[in-house]
């Protein structure tokens, strides 16, 4: 179930904002851009302090005092180097603000995430139409360190916040036929220019898909937040999908559905080029998208001196967690 056993009081819901603030500072000389991992199962949240702090995105006053009791899943993080925010949150895919890695930050600020609702529907007891801080009620957030490797060959390390899809599907009680979980962003051409021009590329919205087992896989994340602040809305504010083993397309922004089926469901880019794009998508460096070798990637900050190309991993790293989901199928038939 959603609710479980309230964490222990973190010292940031118990201490003054000024010498909260402080602390931040302080804890800035700790952080210096890498992650910060203890042993043990969960951990306080650092709050990473930047040098333009200025640019973040505040979200609602509600959605930070969810943050600030965060707390960090170990367990489930990488202790990889953090691609710097600057990346993060100026190097989009999000093409509901243009085909251009700078467009979203620069577009999509004035993107209205508060109040947000998400719509359940489908295979569901208990479907309906949902405020998304009443979703978040109960609900107990934690940081979680994911690889995120585009189909582009490309990558970064992102410090997200959020909470497994797999608390909120059970939540709203699916049936025993709902076999795939079918995602849709916000269709709004007059908040989103990208969706004022087809682009002779996507079908408006962007529609995404996990198979059940997929979608309730402990990986398998909704994310709220990033580097312990609100999400901006270039990468999916108020609520975005992260499925750290597959490609980013699947990693559906700002989502406003959440529609549970017994058939596969569309997804954008297997609809608008199927031979370059399936709906499992899964990082394999043994299959080539039919233009490049997806066998290396840039793990970014990347530059013409210093490209910093690694190997791609099976799973993007995550093989020992979620190989079994896939065996017996031929991944080079079922990319
Ligand atoms: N709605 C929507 N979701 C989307 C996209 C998009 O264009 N529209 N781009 C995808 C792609 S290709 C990637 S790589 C990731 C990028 O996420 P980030 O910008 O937060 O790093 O978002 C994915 N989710
Ligand atoms: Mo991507």
């Amino acid at each position: 179930m959603l609710i479980r056993k309230a964490p222990d009081i973190r010292p940031s819901e118990i201490t003054p904002e000024s010498i909260y603030r402080q602390r931040r500072q302080f804890i800035k000389g700790l952080a210096a851009g890498s992650a910060l991992l203890m042993s043990g199962q969960a951990s306080a949240l650092a709050r990473y302090e930047l040098d333009d702090e200025q640019v973040r995105y505040p979200g609602p006053d509600w959605l930070q005092q969810k943050l600030r009791a965060a707390t960090r899943a170990d367990g489930l993080s990488t202790d990889e180097k953090l691609t710097p925010y600057e990346h993060v949150t100026g190097y989009n895919n999000f093409y509901e603000f243009g085909l251009g890695k700078d467009d979203p930050r620069a577009r999509a600020q004035n993107l209205k995430t508060d109040p947000w609702s998400v719509e359940i529907s489908g295979e569901v007891h208990k479907p309906g139409t949902y405020q998304l801080e009443d979703i978040l009620k109960g609900v107990d957030l934690e940081e979680r360190i994911y690889r995120l490797r585009c189909v582009e060959a490309w990558s970064m390390v992102i410090p997200w916040v959020g909470f497994p899809l797999a608390e909120l599907l059970k939540r709203f009680e699916p049936k025993g036929n709902a076999r795939y979980v079918a995602f849709t962003t916000l269709h709004d051409p007059e908040q989103m220019p990208g969706q004022r021009s087809r682009f002779g590329t996507i079908d408006w919205p962007y529609v995404e898909g996990l198979r059940m087992d997929e979608a309730m896989h402990p990986l398998t994340l909704l994310a709220v937040g990033v580097y312990g602040d609100a999400l901006p809305p270039q990468n999916g504010a108020p609520l975005r999908l992260v499925v750290p083993w597959k490609y980013g397309f699947k990693s559906i922004k700002s989502i406003v559905r959440i529609h549970l089926t017994e058939q596969m469901p569309p997804t954008s880019w297997n609809r608008t080029a199927p031979q370059e794009y399936g709906f499992y998508a899964n990082v394999n460096p043994a299959v080539d998208h039919p233009r490049w070798s997806q066998s290396t990637e840039r793990r970014l900050p990347s530059s013409l001196f210093s490209p910093n190309i690694i190997d791609t991993q099976p799973f993007n790293g995550y093989g020992e967690q979620v190989a079994q989901l896939y065996s017996g199928m031929d991944l080079r038939k079922w990319y």
